[in-house]
């Protein structure tokens, strides 16, 4: 008999579907998805997210003290999406980045203060990092949103640990890709392109840190940052960076894309807190997408409910201020 002890933070789907995980570990990405279609993982994952979907669960735990929360319904999630490379519309990305983008094969590059750089193959990194787990997160834009995604992929601690940091690493600096030719967003002077985005090595290497490669027991979608995106699900959404092509280890902190766009309104830690609004609107409450049972809105949690979890990271910090 196989009993596990449910982590504080997780929601009581995700440690449902044990099975899921343990049939898809050691898979990359296409040999995941065939897994699925031969009802390999599937057969454990679908009942589980249907009956995540339909239920009411109680709340597991001090993590998740009130509320309403449920899966958000995946063509929600799949459809409504922030990837400026792709348009400034929600409804953009689920086209333009269907359009012939190519995100396999995909290579990732492990850089700076590090003993091991090296260009990886995603699926190899997959396989060699152990395989694909899942974390059922909730997801916090600054814009005051919020939906609630099952991940697949792996803890970011399991690619930090491959990397081996030097002493001297403090800070890790996250490179999205840049393709003008396939992505029309990047056409434009939007944003700074590429789109960058960075941690701190300790909030990486905290277990919550994920990269998710899948969601919803599939591969992930173009348009949610494929084939791998960072999910730091205590942070605004706008630090899960998409479609990642290197990860560079230095010594001082970074300058993330909406940092550098708009210093005065996102910062470099952006944690969620709603107690400090953003300049030009509340971050008190955020509007569930796909609805709720408060009629889709409902209060932002400190940390966005994983404050147990990661308080400790920020000891000192002075959490009101816009670093
Ligand atoms: N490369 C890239 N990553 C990105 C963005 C982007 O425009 N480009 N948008 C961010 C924002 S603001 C959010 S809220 C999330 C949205 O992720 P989702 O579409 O999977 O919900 O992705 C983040 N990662
Ligand atoms: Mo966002």
């Amino acid at each position: 008999m196989h009993i596990r002890i449910r982590k504080d933070w997780e929601l009581p789907e995700s440690a449902a579907t044990d099975e899921a995980v343990a049939c898809s570990a050691g898979l990359g990405r296409r040999r995941f998805l065939r897994a699925l279609g031969a009802g390999l993982a599937g057969a454990a994952l679908a009942p589980a997210l249907r009956a995540a979907t339909g239920g009411f669960p109680s709340a597991p735990d001090a993590a998740y003290p009130a509320g309403d929360f449920k899966i958000t319904p995946e063509n929600l999630a799949t459809s409504y999406n922030n990837f400026y490379e792709f348009g400034t519309g929600k409804d953009d990305p689920v086209v333009a980045a269907n359009r012939g983008w190519k995100t396999e094969p995909w290579t990732i590059e492990l850089a700076g203060e590090i003993e091991h750089p090296g260009r990886w193959d995603v699926n190899d990194l997959i396989a060699k990092l152990g395989g694909i787990g899942q974390r059922v997160y909730r997801h916090r834009c600054v814009e005051a949103w919020s939906m609630v995604i099952p991940w697949n992929g792996f803890p970011l601690a399991k690619l930090v640990a491959l990397a081996a940091p030097r002493a001297s690493a403090k800070f890790l600096k996250f490179v999205a890709f840049n393709d003008p030719s396939s992505a029309p967003g990047q056409r434009e002077p939007i944003l700074d392109w590429p789109y960058v985005e960075g941690l701190r090595l300790d909030e990486a290497t905290h277990e919550l840190a994920f990269i998710a490669t899948g969601m919803y027991g599939k591969p992930i979608p173009n348009q949610n940052g494929a084939p791998l995106r960072l999910v730091v699900p205590w942070k605004y959404g706008f630090k899960g960076i998409k479609s990642i092509v290197r990860i560079e280890f230095t010594a001082r902190q970074p300058r993330n894309t909406w940092q550098q766009m708009a210093p005065q309104e996102y910062g470099f830690y952006a944690n969620v807190n709603p107690t400090v609004d953003h300049p030009r609107w509340s971050q008190a409450s955020e509007r569930v997408i796909g609805g709720g049972f408060f009629s889709g809105k409902q209060p932002t949690l400190m940390f966005n409910g994983y404050e147990k979890q990661v308080a400790a990271l920020y000891a000192g910090l002075d959490l009101r201020r816009n670093y």
